[in-house]
């Protein structure tokens, strides 16, 4: 989920703070509404309590195949390894809504689609939002220069404990940050910035609570993701499975992943302070404004078994501009033929047989499960042709193992 992001304020000579914290404050606080942000907070740039538990979970492979987050572990830890001059993190939250989607076939494939993702991309929203804050901060101290650099979940810097920081919420059970009465339904947002401020909330109102002894997301992850309160094997976790893992995807966890595309929602869903969030309406703006999860027409102008006979012309003229381009084509089909089978969509046949000449070995193998888990009556030869024409002996037996299963359970003919 990371990219890098374009630096701002480069060659500007170390500048001495000519505001204090305390005037610096109530200017923050408005330009963080101006600029369309639900709360803003200061924080560290550097964790070093976290330095033993996130480089645990990195020895442990908890990240799975995100190699980047281990090459930038050293950078989230400080951010002053990347900017020398950094004295501050302003850290903000923008909450959104998860809209129910449209009943019946009008709603396309958006319940397979993590609400974040159903509409416009957050990170590119977010990031024109957090680059006007250090704009307008920059004018408003004239002078001064600010030396800044803006990040929406797009470089290495740890979000969520800065956040904790900044005293904008907690970190929950399931990993995200929480806040009272807007839940875990939150984006959130860093500018690095040469200001010295004192850590805590802009506004002064403390953001706090705990999930006391609920433990009903780790309850509700159906892959066991959530090893222990708070920590997360991606590994087993569907968003990393659906949206950054490249190649197949495990077969014993692929009936787990229910009909999920793109993303995961189950441990938010799960949450009793978001459903007492969406419940007393207080997450701002409504399916107008929130152009986030509005679903895109993208989304719902499309159904399953259309999603996977697009070609990559079709795909990328499709999903080009939405959040769903990052798994590419071959991902999102993959994750498309695993949620046709989870939920018995004989409609998903034809494409998935055609899916067994695709030249990407990722679906081929994808279409071979999905036919296998279907069994419907036609094209067992099929499977056998794709068996015979892949090359490779280890892919053959896979192919092999598929056509068993779905020949065993077939009812004897005669
Ligand atoms: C990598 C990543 C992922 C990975 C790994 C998830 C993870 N938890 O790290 C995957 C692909 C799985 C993922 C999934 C999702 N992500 Co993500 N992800 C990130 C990213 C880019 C980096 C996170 C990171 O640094 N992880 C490293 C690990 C080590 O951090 P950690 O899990 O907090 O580990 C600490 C805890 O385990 C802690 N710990 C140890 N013991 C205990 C005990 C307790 C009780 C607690 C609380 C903690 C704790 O110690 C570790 C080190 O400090 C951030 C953006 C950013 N730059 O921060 C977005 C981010 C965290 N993701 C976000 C979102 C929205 C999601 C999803 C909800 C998307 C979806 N709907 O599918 C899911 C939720 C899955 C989940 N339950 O975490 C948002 C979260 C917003 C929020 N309100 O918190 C972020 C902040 C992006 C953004 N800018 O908005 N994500
Ligand atoms: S996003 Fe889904 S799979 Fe991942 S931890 Fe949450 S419930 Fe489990
Ligand atoms: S479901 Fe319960 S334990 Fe999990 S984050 Fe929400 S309040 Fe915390």
């Amino acid at each position: 989920m990371s990219t890098s992001a374009g630096s701002e304020g480069k060659g500007v000579p170390d500048a001495p703070s000519l505001h204090a914290d305390d005037e610096l404050r109530p200017l923050l606080t408005r330009l963080g509404a101006e600029v369309g942000l639900d709360a803003l907070g200061s924080a560290p740039v550097a964790y070093p309590r976290h330095e033993q538990p996130l480089k645990t979970w990195l020895d442990e492979g908890r990240h799975a195949g995100m190699s980047w987050l281990a090459e930038s572990a050293d950078l989230r830890l400080d951010v002053r390894r990347r900017f020398p001059w950094a004295r501050s993190l302003l850290v903000g939250v923008k909450a959104y809504r998860p809209h129910d989607p449209p009943a019946g076939s009008e709603s396309g494939i958006v319940r397979g689609v993590s609400a974040y993702a159903r509409g416009r991309d957050y990170h590119e929203v977010l990031l024109d939002r957090f680059k006007l804050l250090g704009n307008r901060l920059e004018q408003e101290l004239t002078p001064r220069p600010v030396r800044r650099h803006a990040y929406v979940d797009t470089g290495p810097v740890l979000e969520r404990q800065a956040a904790v920081e900044a005293g904008l919420g907690w970190q929950g059970k399931n990993g995200l940050l929480l806040r009272p009465g807007e839940g875990s339904w939150t984006f959130l947002g860093v500018l690095v910035t040469d200001l010295d401020l004192s850590p805590g909330p802009l506004d002064g109102h403390t953001a706090s609570g705990s999930c006391g002894s609920c433990r009903a997301c780790l309850a509700a992850c159906p892959t066991g993701a959530l090893i222990a309160p708070g920590v997360i094997d991606s590994g087993r976790c569907i968003s990393y499975l659906t949206i950054e893992h490249r190649g197949p995807i495990d077969r014993s966890l692929r009936r787990a992943m229910g009909g999920w595309i793109f993303g995961c929602d189950l441990c938010q869903t799960a949450c009793p302070i978001n459903h007492r969030a969406l419940r007393r309406q207080k997450i701002p703006g409504g399916p107008a404004e929130d152009d986030f999860t509005a679903p895109s027409p993208a989304l719902t102008g499309i159904t399953l078994p259309q999603l996977l006979s697009l070609d990559e012309d079709a795909f990328r003229q499709r999903f080009r501009k939405t959040p769903l381009w990052r798994p590419r084509r071959e991902g999102l089909l993959r994750n498309a033929l695993i949620a046709a089978a989870n939920l018995r969509r004989l409609d998903c046949v034809d494409p998935a047989r055609a899916l067994l000449r695709d030249p990407s070995w990722v679906l081929r193998e994808a279409a071979s499960w999905c036919l296998s888990e279907l069994r419907p009556p036609e094209g067992l030869d099929d499977l056998r042709a794709a068996m015979q024409r892949e090359e490779d002996a280890q892919r053959q037996k896979v192919l092999a193992q598929d056509l068993i299963r779905w020949a065993g359970a077939l009812p004897r003919s005669g």
